[in-house]
């Protein structure tokens, strides 16, 4: 895969600390907050690519192209999300402007709870453990790096972002519908903010992941049947985390094995050969004794206790909601789900 534009974290300081002192931002608090987890080892920095703003109807019409053969699902909570993308630009926005996508590099996690005399270790996905950046954080990266100009307010870009990814050369699709970078593998964050200034255009075609030609493991290893022989697109609605990162009740469908994650789901991606050499570096995010374990299974949240609990889980997104994360781990134990360790 074509890596475009990545940088190495001394390249990245090196190239940072240059534009910043041309744009006259040296001394910039950057990044803004500590990261609660760090950063990953050895993939610091972040990938990007830019297209021209030009594009935005096409990713819609590619999407409406999808809908009218038939190829999306009709769920009624993925249409709401899917509903929910902002494909008109931005006020003031003018047709020479670009949409830069970032992807980020995160790291899966492990939370470990004391059950019984025995600890039990427990995945927390890239993605839901909170590392403690904001988008502030990722503009001032495009600020620093010189990418976007200081004046910029980089309005948020509220799009399919695998599919621009993919576009722009950033990312290639797996066969499991997730967007694959080089050195990261799946394992990242991705986000765009639309910039003012008129950037290289990278816009191409939707391509797929080289690995995943004769592979079939994440079809095999979906839980749910929710990855396809007969489409490329997903059925989201068989996907376990459209229902373990809500509140509502997980169907009774969904069979007692499926659950393997705090929340969300990593079986299309653990044993992925795309994700062979990013894949050890799982995060600790520490113990939960025994007694809070217990109270919390038990569904006896006092306010002492919520307190506690909310601290430790904090690093779990929607970590506020105790109930759907006590109901997930409830399900987790029964099922006997794997614990994190090497790759299996
Ligand atoms: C809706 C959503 C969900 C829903 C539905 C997922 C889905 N596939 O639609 C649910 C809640 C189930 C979900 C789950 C997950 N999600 Co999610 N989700 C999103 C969201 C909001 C939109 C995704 C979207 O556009 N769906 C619409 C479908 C139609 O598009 P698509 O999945 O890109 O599918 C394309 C291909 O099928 C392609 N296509 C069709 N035919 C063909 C043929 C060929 C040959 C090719 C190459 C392509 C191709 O066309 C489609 C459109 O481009 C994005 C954030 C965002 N703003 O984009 C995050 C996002 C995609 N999720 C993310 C993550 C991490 C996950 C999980 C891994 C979380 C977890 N650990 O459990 C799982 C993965 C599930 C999976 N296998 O897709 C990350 C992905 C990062 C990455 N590395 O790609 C995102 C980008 C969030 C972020 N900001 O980082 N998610
Ligand atoms: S498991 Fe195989 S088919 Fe699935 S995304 Fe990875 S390489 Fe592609
Ligand atoms: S996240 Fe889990 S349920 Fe969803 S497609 Fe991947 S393996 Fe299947």
């Amino acid at each position: 895969m074509d890596r475009g534009e990545s940088w190495t974290r001394r390249e990245f300081l090196r190239r940072t600390a240059q534009a910043a002192a041309l744009l006259g931002l040296a001394g910039r608090a950057f990044p803004a907050r500590a990261s609660a987890i760090g950063p990953v080892p050895g993939t610091e920095g972040f990938h990007w690519r830019s297209v021209s703003v030009r594009h935005v109807a096409e990713l819609r019409d590619w999407m409406d192209k999808l809908d009218r053969e038939g190829r999306l699902s009709a769920d009624k909570t993925w249409r709401g999300i899917i509903g929910s993308f902002q494909y008109a630009l931005p006020p003031g926005m003018a047709d020479t402007g670009s949409l830069v996508v970032m992807s980020l590099p995160l790291a899966n996690a492990a939370i470990t709870f004391r059950i019984a005399g025995r600890s039990r270790r427990v995945w927390v996905p890239s993605g839901y453990a909170d590392d403690g950046r904001g988008l502030d954080d990722f503009r001032g990266l495009l600020y620093a790096a010189g990418i976007a100009a200081a004046a910029d307010d980089l309005p948020r870009a509220r799009l399919p972002l695998k599919q621009l990814a993919v576009r722009s050369g950033l990312a290639a699709y797996g066969r499991n519908n997730i967007a694959y970078v080089e050195g990261f593998g799946s394992f990242h964050q991705l986000l765009a903010f639309y910039c003012r200034r008129p950037l290289e255009d990278h816009w191409g075609p939707l391509r797929m992941l080289p690995e995943c030609k004769g592979c079939s493991v994440c079809l095999r290893e979906c839980p749910t049947g929710a990855i396809r022989r007969q489409d490329f697109v997903i059925d989201p609605a068989r996907c376990l985390t459209l229902y373990n990162e809500l509140p509502a009740p997980i169907p009774s469908w969904v069979p007692a094995t499926a659950h393997n994650a705090l929340v969300g789901c990593l079986k299309c991606q653990l044993r992925c050969p795309a994700n062979e050499e990013v894949q050890a570096r799982t995060v600790d995010l520490g113990e939960v004794p025994e007694g809070e374990t217990a109270a919390l299974l038990a569904g006896r949240i006092d306010g002492s206790l919520e307190r506690v609990l909310k601290k430790r889980l904090s690093r779990v997104s929607g970590g506020d909601d105790l109930a759907y994360i006590a109901r997930n781990l409830k399900l987790l134990l029964a099922g006997a789900g794997p614990e994190p360790g090497p790759r299996p």
